[in-house]
């Protein structure tokens, strides 16, 4: 590898650097590697230190935003929560609303945490979390291949497939979904009523196979309101991009696609938190971790660089 920086050698860190102190830190980088309810195969336990590891040799200058972006910033790695990854969502997620919670309660508006998964699962409490901590009325962008708006899978509400529902449930003020191409009958109906909780929420959901990205990117941001939390499923990118995911779907988004969705939302709302979940790594393949390294600091690059 050229580029590879021989002072990086801190792989527990995100890119490979010193580690900034949490009261510090513009950016939080939270991993979160719980994996019970995902459907077809296992393995995003592994996501967050793929993601980490890969991050320590992605290029630093963003060619896009022009600037070392971590030299503008300053990023805090988290050690992974000390929480029972083993046990079952209905005690899990309880238990990861509670932490995130905490941790929420020490950061300042200015710092933004960054979540990588793990399942999609674990996006509902931590959205929860924000809901009781931030007093304040949010939206939620969601980018994914599958609607997960199902009311309960393999026996559980808080399965991978659910976690749009209960986030719909839990009355944030809006969910605009992106990338979808997978999805339940029930979860169609729900989509077609556009106004749920008595009208006090929004669902808007752009379809992959009917919408180009082009068209979407006003009427997206229109339908999100100051304050945003964005969960990004990485199998919303086209499996030929992002082939290391759990339930891998045809007809994805490319890399400048996602980017044309998530850049005026970045440096136009004040996005509360994000998350990156979904990773499952593969033998033999790094495209994947690497590719989601890079989205990360890209994100990070549009927080810095505000317009
Ligand atoms: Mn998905």
């Amino acid at each position: 590898m050229g580029f590879l920086k021989s002072s990086r050698y801190y792989m527990a860190n995100f890119l490979g650097y010193d580690n900034s102190p949490l009261s510090q830190a513009r950016f939080i980088i939270l991993p979160v590697p719980y994996d019970k309810t995902t459907s077809y195969i296992k393995g995003t336990t592994r996501g967050p230190s793929a993601i980490i590891r890969a991050s320590a040799n992605i290029e630093t200058y963003d060619e896009e935003l022009l600037c070392e972006t971590y030299k503008k910033t300053t990023i805090h790695t988290h050690p992974q929560p000390a929480l029972n990854f083993f046990a079952k969502p209905e005690k899990f997620i309880p238990s990861l609303k509670r932490y995130i919670k905490s941790l929420l309660k020490e950061l300042s508006d200015d710092q933004t945490l960054i979540s990588l998964g793990g399942e999609h699962s674990i996006s509902y409490p931590i959205v929860n979390a924000y809901q009781e901590v931030f007093k304040k009325e949010f939206s939620v962008l969601h980018l994914d291949a599958h609607s997960d708006l199902r009311e309960s899978f393999d026996g559980s509400i808080y399965s991978h497939a659910c976690v749009m529902k209960r986030i719909l449930d839990s009355g944030v003020k809006s969910i605009v979904q992106v990338g979808i191409r997978n999805l339940a009958e029930g979860c169609m109906r729900l989509i077609r009523q556009e106004r749920h909780n008595k009208g006090k929420t929004t669902l808007k959901t752009y379809f992959a196979h009917t919408q180009h990205i082009v068209g979407i990117q006003s009427p997206l941001c229109a339908g999100l309101c100051e304050d945003v939390y964005v969960t990004i499923d990485l199998d919303v990118f086209d499996p030929s991009v992002i082939p290391a995911v759990g339930t891998p779907e045809p007809g994805g988004l490319g890399w400048y696609e996602v980017l044309d969705i998530l850049r005026p939302v970045f440096q136009k709302k004040r996005i509360i938190g994000f998350d990156v979940v979904e990773l499952c790594p593969m033998k033999g393949s790094i495209v994947s971790d690497f590719i989601a390294a890079k989205l990360v600091y890209r994100l990070m690059g549009y927080l810095c660089n505000r317009r």
